[in-house]
């Protein structure tokens, strides 16, 4: 039997098609629902951009799921959507039409070139944490040991 990991995703968009950025999400969301088993998907909310300077605004949302792959392999399949979207990579930051980070790889913490898990800044994020916590309040952060709802009570601003 394969082992079964549950994983949680951050999904952005601040580059739309035609200003559309909930196509973007709205593909990634349907393709997750191939990737992943029991795929759970929040709405989307429309953010301002954070730690970018002066951008387009983001709509962002969160998913969850369940697989048997290895975290690099996910990754690698979450980069060929980005990729299929039409997401360049001009500088770090840039406005992106569709983003997708592994925030949560079960209670896997991974430290390679390309690969953090959990991300190494989603405790901080509102844009992340507020989506997730629609659908995976119970989450745990393996760092932390705290939930997803715990963090995002835990933020001042
Ligand atoms: N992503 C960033 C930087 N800033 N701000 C918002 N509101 N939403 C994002 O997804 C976002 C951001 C880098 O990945
Ligand atoms: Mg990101
Ligand atoms: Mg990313």
């Amino acid at each position: 039997m394969d082992r079964i990991t549950r994983v949680a995703i951050a999904l952005g968009s601040n580059i739309g098609h035609r200003g559309d950025r909930a196509a973007h999400l709205d593909f990634a969301a349907a393709q997750l629902t191939r990737l992943l088993k029991a795929l759970s998907v929040s709405r989307w909310h429309d953010t301002e951009p954070v730690g970018v300077g002066a951008q387009p605004r983001f709509l962002n949302g969160a998913a969850v799921g369940e697989t048997t792959e290895s975290a690099r392999e996910l990754l690698e399949r979450l980069l060929a959507l980005e990729h299929e979207r039409g997401r360049e990579r001009p500088f770090a930051g840039a406005p992106r039409t569709l983003d997708l980070d592994l925030v949560l790889f079960g209670d896997e913490i991974v430290n390679e070139p390309g690969l953090r898990v959990p991300h190494p800044r989603f405790r901080e994020r509102r844009f992340v944490l507020e989506p997730l916590a629609e659908i995976a309040p119970a989450m745990i952060d393996p760092v932390t040991g705290r939930t997803i709802a715990a963090l995002l009570a835990d933020l001042t601003f």
